[in-house]
């Protein structure tokens, strides 16, 4: 498996190793994929977006983002592997070509990129940015706490030192504000918002902040229902879904609620293998199976979203 120069899917790769592996998808499908540096984060890393389509504006799109928590591996390893599958069966399967015929992706592998170098540096269990934080020693903000959606209701986010610190403000965060601009610009295009979390296997929608339906929840349920289904096919995974609150547990600004409340109406969170057993440790021999059942229901939503 390990072929020097070429990068390798059934392994994690650090970030430099995924900063290379982004100019050469841009390299090798020029026609296809495009990068985007939407900003940089807290310690000045740049953070990309590919872009997978045809260039065109106004056709729909899709918004997907990887490494919103910097343990959470498999979420990157999905991100790219989505974007090499795109771009590779493009013109060879069916439904892959007939998406990208008819809309774009835009990927952002890696969100919170310093926590990401930090889990691989220094502290492999690390889930925060990396920013420092006014009148604490602790270091780091919880980005998907970090959203405008209620931001303020939960007191558990509150403290500098907690995992699931919210931050000073919503969107403090350079790599929040990075995000949200972009999807403010793209506005009119993305129709769905797809943000990939580990571990639980579960398939999840809003509302996270109350208990309250989203107005299209039966439309949202259908489609997570046909999407954890389409999923399970390849090796028998099971997952479950439903809102948030009510299926993990209740959260207040999360980017899928916002993406939600800004107008995106299907908006998932994906959190991939495994149930608990290795848990943010999943090996490397489970990489390429999760990808590979992980991109049947994101092709299902994709297609999904094309017609409706
Ligand atoms: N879980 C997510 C978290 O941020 C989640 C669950 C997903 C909440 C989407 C809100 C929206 O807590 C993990 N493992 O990070
Ligand atoms: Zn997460």
């Amino acid at each position: 498996e390990d072929i020097p120069g070429r990068h390798s899917y059934a392994k994690y790769s650090n970030w430099d190793k995924i900063v290379s592996w982004t100019e050469k998808m841009v390299h090798k499908h020029p026609k296809m994929v495009s990068r985007i540096k939407i900003g940089t984060t807290a310690e000045d890393n740049p953070l990309y977006i590919l872009k997978i389509g045809k260039r065109d504006e106004r056709r729909k799109a899709i918004f997907m983002d990887c490494g919103i928590h910097a343990r959470e591996w498999i979420s990157p390893a999905f991100c790219q592997w989505f974007v090499y599958q795109a771009a590779k069966t493009y013109g060879k399967n069916k439904i892959m070509t007939k998406l990208l015929d008819r809309m774009n992706f835009y990927v952002l592998p890696v969100f919170n990129v310093d926590g990401y170098i930090w889990s691989w540096t220094q502290n492999r269990m690390w889930r925060k940015n990396r920013s420092k934080n006014q009148n604490s020693n602790c270091i780091g903000t919880d980005i998907n706490r970090n959203f405008n959606a209620s931001w303020d209701s939960f007191p558990n986010t509150k403290n500098p030192c907690a995992e699931i610190y919210r931050g000073p403000e919503p969107e403090s965060e350079k790599e929040t504000k990075a995000v949200t601009d972009f999807i403010r610009n793209h506005l009119k295009s993305i129709k769905a918002y797809i943000t990939f979390h580990s571990y639980s296997q579960m398939l999840l929608f809003p509302y996270g902040y109350t208990s309250k339906l989203p107005p299209n929840h039966k439309d949202l349920a259908k489609v997570a229902k046909i999407g954890t289904d389409v999923l399970s096919t390849r090796y028998e995974t099971h997952y479950i879904y439903g809102p948030i609150a009510s299926t993990i547990y209740p959260t207040s600004g999360s980017s899928l609620d916002w993406a939600y409340n800004l107008g995106i109406k299907h908006t998932f969170a994906f959190e991939l293998r495994d149930k608990g057993k290795f848990g943010f440790l999943l090996p490397e021999s489970q990489i390429k199976p999760t990808c590979k059942e992980t991109l049947l229901a994101v092709k299902f939503i994709a297609k999904y979203i094309l017609k409706h």
